[in-house]
């Protein structure tokens, strides 16, 4: 059967529908997308494939919605009410979204049970937020009272990546209530399931139909009509660097603003001076989480040459002390997404192979018993990597980390800073005054020192620099994106 031909009740799997206007709809001759396990190939669900007609349906229910009555009187602390509710929904179902996550992305349960935490977590952030979207008072000349308030959009649009799409749904779904919107989400066409458990657990709490949407579908179709629809206030993009330029075009069609979460190729600065196992520990950990698809990724290792040898030696009898398999044994690393990925990933390597790279270990397929037809990658490392080199410049988005050396400060800026990406960077010394002075320096959205990841995200505004794109999420900064600014002056 040729792609999305697949017929509405196919036996013996779940056929999963779009939430439109608070319906559950399947479409009656639908084409379906198969949703594949990507642990061992098997098949989990089918979603429809929507396109361009329920696109429209879903920006009308949200339009209608966005406007009602019972929408714009509820108080921004009873919005705030629901999202604390639905936190509290969402960790009464914690182990069922767990499993969802790692059987749709592959990744180790435990991750995905922090997956659900950082979820539940949004939900309470911006829960407490709600209340808090505040104007200014401006002084301006005698008898005139001048002041802003923060509105509302209207009706935005989210197309969410497949890496984590249970947090980056909730992220989205979270704002987009507590600043008063109406949403329209376009999940990625691999991992739709925990999009649709989370608006499945959210029906029964009482938000105004049509006010969150989502439509399941292809990029190219749904995605498409998502972000070229007129209806729409702004768009929120992950994913990559090309598809974000085309989800920016068709915005520009309707000068609607976007914000675009796109690639990286973060580096890790190790000093000679750091705490080696720490440094060492989270290095690791930064490229091989959700085997190493992950945007913000410590892909590149940027370490003095000193200790070059040693620390690299260290790494690679650690990454392979790690173990491989399906996310639901919570092995230390999964398969990654897809034939796609997979073979993304292999190109990568077959260039390194070309090209005389040094691969230090790793590199291979690996097969694991009773899951042959899953896509696991041995974690990698690539020595000797020239910064011109496209390995050292492209975003591979798999277990796959590069080495570079420098000898001085200025060089490791240089380096660190000498890709078309800028999402975050980690800095490992013990001398605090070179790692403020370096992380001033790079050109990046966030820097982490002597840690990656500190901090848990939820509050930190994260986005990028350059190619990597621009606009924040999470955090208080966030609200910017999702809400715009009226100025009021009164003659008194
Ligand atoms: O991304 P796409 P793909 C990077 C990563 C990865 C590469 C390719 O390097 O290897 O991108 O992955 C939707 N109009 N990242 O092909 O195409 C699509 O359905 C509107 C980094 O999966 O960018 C999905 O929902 N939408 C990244 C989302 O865009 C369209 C996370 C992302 O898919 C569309 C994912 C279109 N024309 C990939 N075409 C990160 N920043 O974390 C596709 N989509």
């Amino acid at each position: 059967m040729a792609e999305g031909e697949y017929k509405v009740n196919a036996a013996d799997v779940n056929v999963l529908g779009c939430f439109i206007g608070g319906e559950w709809v399947v479409p009656d001759d639908a084409k379906l997308i198969e949703v594949k396990n990507p642990a061992d190939g098997s098949t989990i669900a089918f979603v429809p494939r929507g396109n361009k007609e329920e696109i429209d349906a879903a920006v009308k229910k949200a339009q209608a919605a966005f406007s009602s009555a019972e929408w714009k009187s509820l108080q921004p602390y009873k919005r705030g009410k629901l999202l604390y509710q639905i936190a509290e929904l969402i960790r009464n179902n914690k182990d069922e979204f767990a499993r969802l996550e790692t059987m749709d992305v592959g990744k180790p349960y435990a991750q995905s049970e922090m997956d659900v935490e950082i979820a539940a977590r949004y939900f309470e952030f911006y829960a407490g937020a709600a209340d808090k979207i505040l104007g200014e008072t401006i002084p301006v000349d005698a008898g005139i009272i001048d002041y802003t308030v923060r509105e509302p959009l209207g009706i935005v649009g989210h197309i969410i990546p497949w890496n984590y799409p249970l947090q980056i749904a909730a992220r989205s779904i979270a704002i987009s209530i507590a600043t008063g919107n109406a949403a329209v989400l376009k999940p990625a066409e691999d991992t739709p399931l925990t999009t649709l458990k989370l608006v499945e657990i959210i029906e029964p709490i009482g938000l105004p139909k049509g006010i969150i949407n989502v439509i399941t579908g292809y990029g190219h179709e749904a995605g498409a009509a998502l972000s070229s629809h007129p209806g729409i206030h702004h768009i929120t993009f992950t994913g990559s660097v090309e598809t974000g330029k085309r989800v920016m075009e068709s915005a520009a069609q309707n000068i609607v603003p976007v914000t675009l979460e796109l690639g990286g190729k973060s580096p890790n600065i190790v000093f000679a001076d750091c705490n080696e196992e720490n440094a060492m520990e989270w290095v690791m950990r930064s490229i091989v989480q959700n085997a190493g698809q992950t945007c913000s990724a410590g892909s590149r290792l940027v370490i003095e040459k000193t200790i070059k040898n040693d620390f690299v030696r260290k790494l690679a009898a650690k990454m392979e002390s790690l173990s491989i398999g399906p996310g639901v044994d919570n092995h230390d690393l999964g398969p990654v997404l897809s034939k796609k990925q997979f073979e993304r990933i292999q190109g990568f390597i077959e260039l390194a192979r070309e090209d005389g790279i040094t691969i230090v270990t790793g590199g291979k397929r690996a097969t694991i018993k009773g899951c042959e037809s899953g896509y696991y990658m041995q974690p990698t490392i690539l020595d000797h990597v020239p910064q011109a080199h496209h390995l050292a410049q492209e975003e591979i988005f798999g277990p796959v980390l590069t080495v570079t050396t420098f000898e001085t400060e200025e060089e490791a800026i240089e380096i660190a800073n000498g890709t078309p990406y800028g999402l975050v960077a980690g800095v490992w010394t013990e001398n605090t005054s070179s790692a403020h002075r370096v992380a001033n320096e790079l050109q990046c959205g966030q820097v982490f020192i002597n840690h990656y990841g500190a901090g848990g995200g939820i509050a930190q505004p994260f986005g990028g620099y350059k190619k990597s794109g621009f606009g924040r999420e999470k955090g208080l900064e966030a609200i910017r994106n999702y809400t715009q600014v009226k100025n009021i002056a009164l003659k008194y």
